[in-house]
């Protein structure tokens, strides 16, 4: 792929202008997803910023901005994470595609495993899909155990998060300024 937009290439999932969105209009339901985005390497607030600049129209609704302490890999510096609710009909296997995109867009290259990253986008949750496949699980498998990913989640979808999940998960969470353009839940 070259750098064109996100999602504006022959053959990507998505429309150009619109990642997120579903090619095959109408054919498949719109569901509710959300992504978990986080970043702490370079500009956190502008990668994030673009990140969700890039997905277009099926954003929903943005999370508030979290500063959160790194979970597992090397020491390294703090996280900013935000979740991101979107209305799409992509198949889980293009919504991926699509959080691929969003990290090589970012500069990402894949080193270290754990290690820092400037843009790392998972797949937390696709109401009513399930997917166990080596590379792809859905819901994220290790959602229940991470503040990072709940915190945001249950802004925005406080019914995923039951109380004592949240409270048996790992890592400290401060919520920080918004994203310019994004307000965070209301
Ligand atoms: O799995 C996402 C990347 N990541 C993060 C993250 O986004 N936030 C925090 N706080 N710790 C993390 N460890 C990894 S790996």
């Amino acid at each position: 792929m070259t750098d064109g937009p996100v999602g504006d290439g022959a053959g990507d999932p998505g429309r150009a202008g619109d990642p997120a969105g579903d090619p095959a209009d109408g054919a498949r339901p719109t569901r509710r997803a959300f992504l978990s985005l986080g970043s702490n390497l370079g500009d956190r607030r502008r990668l994030l910023v673009e990140a969700i600049g890039s997905l277009g129209p099926s954003v929903v609704a943005v999370s508030s901005v979290y500063e959160t302490e790194p979970v597992g890999g090397p020491d390294q510096g703090r996280f900013l994470n935000v979740v991101v609710e979107l209305a799409t009909a992509l198949p889980p296997r293009d919504l991926l595609a699509v959080c691929h995109r969003l990290e090589s867009a970012a500069g990402r290259v894949r080193t270290e495993r754990w290690g820092p990253r400037t843009l790392d986008v998972d797949i937390v949750w696709i109401d009513g899909v399930t997917v166990d496949e080596p590379d792809l699980q859905i819901p994220h498998p290790r959602m229940h155990e991470r503040r990072f990913v709940l915190a945001p989640l249950a802004d925005l979808a406080p019914e995923l998060v039951p109380t004592e999940v949240y409270d048996r998960a790992h890592g400290t969470v401060d919520v920080v300024e918004p994203l310019p353009g994004w307000p965070g839940p209301t």
